[in-house]
């Protein structure tokens, strides 16, 4: 029999708990031409502000050792756009679409949720509160618990979906922003966004990325997030996406045994756009040679020595 990769997160299904990362397959367009992307958990678009953004010019991204810097610094269509020219196409393609909101201001935050509130076939919100790149907002939301708190709660008034807060490593205490998450009326949280990073290139002595500073990701960051994941998950009730470095089946595993439910799949498709299909099959054989009979039997089961 094969083993069911069926997951639930606020009551919507995943057909399995691979989903895509924020900003690493734009709104899905291109990934769509080399394979149906029914085939993915969920897609999650690329952050969406109110107004459209051109982001840093490049470079904008520069590899590391195991890893990947950006400071992409939020280019994307804007609200309208988004909902106009590319949520239509999205909602036609089978899967579960997760729509990433940043903002600069609450106000702005609480616009975009709204509106995507009004419209089809989102069928969650990742309120982005760790964008990293940005001079204003984004990690200002999320680096303190009480603004986090308040920037959930202002959106839960007006959107009534299921509300994901995308929590930042690059705080003192990631615990006490997942508890002020909740507290705010999160649904589920992920985590993490990225690490903040610098790369100088020796010969030119100029740095790698025109902001200087960018998110580091990729399999670099795997322990890092593991371990939050793992705290984060021992320390309040919500369910959580596991986010970093994740490529294969056998670091899905163990984000799950950490506490995760579901993971998303970043950098890794830079490398390899097929790694989310790969990760689906190799996680079948996976549950199949330990006996297991759904993926979910997996979450929150890490040993104690
Ligand atoms: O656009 C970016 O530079 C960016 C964002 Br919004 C984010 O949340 N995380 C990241 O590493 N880059």
């Amino acid at each position: 029999m094969k083993p069911d990769l069926r997951v639930k997160l606020a009551g919507v299904e995943f057909a399995n708990p691979i989903m895509t990362a924020s900003g690493c397959c734009g709104y899905g367009e291109e990934l769509a031409q080399l394979y149906p992307l029914k085939r993915l958990g969920a897609l999650v678009s690329k952050s969406i502000t109110r107004e459209p953004r051109l982001g840093h010019p490049p470079p904008r991204t520069a590899e590391t050792a195991s890893g990947m810097l950006n400071a992409i610094g939020l280019a994307n269509v804007g609200v309208d756009r988004f909902v106009a020219e590319k949520l239509p196409w999205l909602t036609r393609q089978g899967t579960r679409v997760v729509v990433n909101v940043a903002g600069s201001t609450l106000d702005e935050y609480v616009t975009i949720c709204r509106r995507l509130g009004e419209v089809e076939g989102v069928d969650m919100i990742e309120l982005n509160i760790s964008c990293p790149n940005v001079d204003e907002g984004g990690l200002e939301f999320g680096a303190d618990p009480l603004s986090t708190e308040k920037a959930v709660r202002a959106v839960k008034e007006v959107y009534s979906g299921p509300v994901i807060a995308k929590l930042s490593p690059n705080v003192t205490s990631v615990t006490e922003i997942a508890k002020a998450a909740e507290q705010g009326g999160a649904d589920v949280l992920s985590l993490i966004n990225s690490l903040i990073g610098t790369s100088i290139d020796w010969e030119t002595w100029r740095p790698r990325l025109t902001n200087n500073r960018g998110g580091l990701t990729g399999p670099a960051i795997k322990p890092v997030a593991l371990a939050m994941v793992n705290a984060v998950s021992e320390q309040t009730s919500l369910p959580i996406i596991g986010i970093g470095g994740i490529s294969h089946a056998t670091d899905v595993v163990e984000f799950m045994l950490a506490g995760a439910t579901a993971v998303q799949v970043g950098t890794a498709l830079f490398i390899d756009p097929d790694a989310p299909l790969t990760i689906v099959a190799n996680l079948t054989d996976y549950l199949k040679r330990k006996n297991l009979k759904a993926v979910t039997e997996l979450v929150g089961r890490v040993r104690k020595y």
